[in-house]
Parts: structure tokens; sequence; C-alpha cells
């Protein structure tokens, strides 16, 4: 059946239900995005000219929800609790809604087991027919509760699902075997994916892909008065909870800041204002989402502390013409050396509060300083009352950009074909010695199979991203294909991993290997300087695009993509 668009939420509104904060505050951004939703969904209806889309039958479990993992945070909602995760699923079921499919939304085990048609009880009876979706959206939450009660059958079905991961899982966590043998540490991990069925909250290692959610757009006459009302000396900080005031030399900074602005805080307290937060900040308590928008709209500094991490408030902020100013973090934050990042499935750097402002943006709209240095400091302060800046969101975090990429990925991933990996059979040493000196160009741009050296009689499957996108890279010593398809102004691409596994991609790069072997290791495909052997991957949940090691060369395959919209390629919408 084909998939129609929908302008119409009333629908949507009905199936999310009552009775939670959390639902309410979902419900509320629904309703209040509905026009921007609208509007989006006629611009990328008429970019489609009817092109055919499936409709497909999809179920949404939001474990982290559910009263059976212990909903924490439904009851925070009032009180400056984590609303990113909220914000998050409300446009993810606004997005699917819009895109014509047929939703099943549950957040209780009880309605889970409903709408899978299995007996209530823990995993007594699992699902023993054929799935009745096409697709599962879930968190690791529901993920745990899904193993529970479908048994077995989950298995069976995983390459159906889809699981929303803000902080993202490298692959050598989600591989059971390998991650327990390395002492990849997680709590978790290990549910031997695809890593491309994990999708993250901001693009960070491509192995997951990006969801994303949305920011509330502004049209040209808002932007005008934005501009006119704007209070040039106007801060508000970040942090809508007394604890992420907390911070070591706060007193310092703050005292600077103030010496140049008025701040005003969005602080949670009940009766009184909160000891933390020091008595020249006018705090206005927590406010609703529309509130704070209509604060940032006259503010002009967005002031974080350190934490939350990775948070949507600095793209509202930069998206309502406020500059984003963010401490830089020395040695970066990650789940080796901190407390929050602990257990989770992933050793990414975090350089900053938010390396997505950071990377992504940048001057003049994001400014990341060492706190530590009060001149530093005091330097952007003074920078940014001088700076004059136009409201800024990334096409990807817009209604539209986000429609576009969840179609795409919709019509096109597909995790339940049987794993194509062209591993040449007669792997063997090519004798040839050549000294594992590596020559010739360290980039070359492969367009077809031909280039790649595959003989007329192989055929490639259907791939997407598609092969046209591809582009082969050797990384340098310890640098993974992360940041080396990055600093050739493109991005690691795993899907593309599997085609240039092989001999063939080694000789187009004229690396001249003394041995030619397969293993089983992340950082494969790769060549070992000192060894000057080049080692194949035998194991496709591995392939990694955040993996390395200094004594590697990775073979890295990268793509092209487009503008504000790094999940897609040219040729992939
Ligand atoms: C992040 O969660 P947070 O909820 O702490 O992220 P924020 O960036 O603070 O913003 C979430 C929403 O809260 C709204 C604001 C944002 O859309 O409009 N809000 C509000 O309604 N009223 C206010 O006074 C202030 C903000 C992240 F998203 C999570 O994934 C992480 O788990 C968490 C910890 O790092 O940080």
């Amino acid at each position: 059946q084909f998939a129609a668009f929908r302008t119409d939420l009333s629908v949507l509104l009905d199936q999310v239900g009552t009775g939670k904060e959390s639902l309410s505050f979902m419900k509320g951004r629904i309703r209040r995005l509905a026009q921007q939703w609208a509007t989006a969904a006629n611009r990328l209806e008429a970019k489609l000219e009817e092109r055919w889309r499936d409709q497909k039958k999809i179920l949404v479990h939001v474990g982290f929800l559910t009263e059976e993992s212990g909903d924490v945070f439904s009851p925070k909602v009032l009180k400056g609790g984590p609303l990113g995760e909220m914000v998050q699923w409300a446009d993810i079921l606004t997005a699917l809604h819009v895109l014509g499919h047929n939703l099943k939304i549950s957040i209780s085990v009880k309605e889970l087991q409903g709408i899978l048609g299995v007996p209530p009880g823990r995993g007594s009876c699992p699902l023993t027919g054929p799935l009745p979706f096409d697709l599962i959206y879930t968190d690791y939450q529901g993920l745990q509760q899904m193993k529970q009660h479908m048994g077995l059958s989950l298995k069976k079905h995983k390459c159906h699902i889809r699981v929303i991961d803000t902080f993202g899982t490298e692959p050598a966590y989600n591989n059971e075997e390998y991650a327990r043998l390395r002492s990849y540490r997680t709590n978790w991990g290990y549910w031997n994916l695809n890593t491309q069925q994990y999708m993250t909250m901001f693009p960070h290692t491509p192995d997951n892909s990006f969801m994303g959610f949305v920011s509330e757009e502004l049209n040209e006459t808002e932007k005008r008065s934005i501009q006119q009302n704007k209070v040039n000396n106007m801060a508000v900080v970040y942090g809508k909870e007394a604890s992420m005031w907390k911070v070591q030399g706060k007193e310092g900074f703050l005292q600077i800041l103030h010496r140049h602005m008025e701040i005003h805080g969005t602080v949670y307290y009940e009766t009184q204002r909160p000891p933390e937060v020091p008595s020249f900040v006018k705090n206005h308590g927590l406010l609703t989402q529309h509130e704070l928008q209509q604060l940032l709209r006259k503010a002009k500094l967005f002031i974080g502390f350190g934490f939350p991490y990775e948070g949507p408030a600095p793209l509202e902020a930069i998206a309502n013409g406020c500059i984003f100013l963010q401490p830089k973090f020395h040695p970066p934050h990650s789940s080796l050396n901190h407390e929050f990042f602990r257990g989770k499935p992933t050793s990414r750097e975090v350089s900053s509060q938010h390396p997505y402002a950071e990377q992504y943006i940048g001057r003049p709209h994001v400014m990341t300083v060492d706190y530590n240095n009060s001149l530093e400091f005091d330097s952007a302060i003074r920078e940014i009352l001088r700076t004059k800046v136009d409201p800024y969101l990334p096409y990807e975090y817009t209604c539209e950009g986000m429609l576009e990429r969840v179609h795409s990925y919709i019509q096109h991933q597909d995790f339940c074909a049987p794993e194509t990996l062209f591993i040449p059979s007669n792997i063997s040493s090519p004798g040839s010695g050549g000294g594992g000196r590596i020559t010739g160009p360290l980039f070359v741009p492969l367009l077809n199979s031909t280039a790649l050296g595959w003989s007329s009689n192989v055929t490639v499957p259907p791939a997407w991203p598609p092969l046209s996108s591809l582009r082969l890279l050797m990384s340098q010593e310890g640098q993974s294909c992360v940041e080396a398809c990055h600093s050739v102004g493109f991005i690691c691409e795993p899907a593309h991993f599997r085609f240039i596994n092989n001999k063939e991609a080694l000789h187009g790069l004229e690396v001249q290997c003394e041995v030619v072997d397969s293993e089983i290791n992340h950082i494969l495909p790769a060549f070992s300087v000192v060894q000057r052997e080049c080692s194949l991957q035998r194991e496709p949940l591995l392939f990694s695009c955040a993996g390395y090691s200094p004594k590697y060369r990775r073979l890295c395959p990268c793509r092209d993509f487009l503008r504000g919209q790094v999940a897609l390629c040219r040729d992939c919408f």
C-alpha cells in the first residue's frame, strides 16, 4: 500500500494516550509544532514527485516510559528532569505518522504483549507466527523487555528492530563475543545488531544511523522581529536543574559574565531560590518550551556550564538567534574517564558540552572555550557582545530535513537481507614483495565495481547508499575512519565496508602487503605498518568507522554527503 502524507495529527494525538506528565509534554510538543510539520510534509511531497513509498506497519515501543522499567523520567518532567528523550520520541512519532505509515504505540509491557499477541507472563510463550510489523522502533529498555517477553523469537525478528540510542553504540561493544573477549564493558550493548540499527540523537559515529529531532523554525517576519528585539547584554544559562549549576570555578567565570551581561536562568525550584544559583541571576523557574523560546528570542547569549551533554536546547537557542558559549573539555570526556558516560557502549571522546554545535555549526553561532582561562573567557564574552548573528538552524534539524531522512531510511535500509560479504575465497600472500611501502595516491575515487577490480561476472548487489557515493581512502596510523574521511570532506559509510574488504581494494590503493590474511578485529580491513601485513575483516558485525589503532592504517569507505543533511549522499535521496 502507498504511504500518503498526513498533515492532520489528531489520530496521532489520540494514540499517544494520557495519564503521565511525559505524555502530556509530548502531546503539547506535537500540537505546538503541527503547522511546521504540515508545511514540511507538503514540501517533501512536492520534492518526491509522486514517487512510490511503501506504507509500513510500525510498532513503537517506548521502553524508558514503561512502569516496568521504573519510568524515572515522567515524575521529573515538571521538575527540571531530562526532556531531550521526550523531545526526540515526540518527533519520531510525528515523523512516522506524517510520512503516512501505519502506527501502533506501546508504553507498557502489557500493551506490548497485547499488540504482539503473546500471552502475559515472563517469556512463557514466544511469538510463534510471523512478526505482524515491518519495523519496530524501541530503546534499550524496550529491547530488554522484548527479549524477556518474546523469548527466542526476538532473534528471528531482530533485523526489523531500530533502537533509539541517544549517545550511540560502537561495533566493538555491540558484538557480544568480541566485546567480552576484549573487555569492551558496557551496561547496554552485546545485542549483535547491525550497528546502523542504532539511531542517535546527533550524528555521532556514522556506524549508527542519525535519527535526530527537530527544532522550531522561524519565518522571515519572526526573524526580523528577533533582530529588532534582541537585548545585546542578556544571557541565559543552560541548566534547568540546580545540580547543573554546581560547577567548579563557577564563581570566577560567572563574575566575569556578570560584569558584562544580565544573567537569566530557568532553574526549577519549589519554594525558594536554589542555593546553587547566585543572587544576581534572574531566575524564571522552569519554563514551558514555548516560554523558553520567547526568552531565547530576546537573549544574545546562551551559556552552558558543561552539563547536560548533547541536549536539544543549544540548537533551539541558535535557531532563535543566540550565540552558544560552551566549555571545551581537556581531556575529552568519555566512558573511560567520566561517570556519566561510564557503561555506555561507546569510547567516543566528547570534546565539549555539545560537540555537534562545536563541529557542525561553529563560529559565529558557537564558541567553545576553556572556562579555566579567565582571559580567554573574558575575550569570548567581549567578542559575543560585538558580534551580530542571524538565527540559524541546520537543515537536518528542520521538519523537512527529518522527514527526508526518516523517509530514506524506511524505504532503503534493509537489515534483513542476507549479508553478502566480498571476501576473496583464496586469500594468500601475493608473493611479490614490495616491502610494505604504500605508494601512489592516498585517495582514490572509486566510481563503480569495475574500478574496484571486480571481474564483470561478479554481480554487485543493490546498495544503499548507492555505490556511486563510495570513495576509498587509507587512514593515517592511529586514525579512525571517522577522522580520515572527515579530513578530506567526506563521511565514513559503514554500509560500504563490504565492498572494500578485499584484495582489489588494497590494490586500488597500491598497498603492497607481504601477506594478506583475514581476522576478527574491529580495526580491519587495515594495513599493519610494522608487520607489513594486510588483514581483511572476517566478522561483518565488526566493520567499524570508529575503530583505530596506532599500529594500523585503515582502509576506509568514505562517501559524499549533502550540506546540512549528513545522513544522506547526493544520490541517496
Ligand atoms: C539532555 O537532556 P535535557 O533534557 O537535559 O536537554 P536540554 O537541552 O536541557 O533540553 C531539553 C528540552 O527542555 C526544554 C527545551 C528542550 O527542548 O526546550 N526546556 C524547557 O521546556 N524549559 C526550560 O526551562 C528549559 C528547557 C539530552 F537531551 C539527553 O539525551 C541526555 O540524557 C541529558 C543528559 O546529558 O541531556
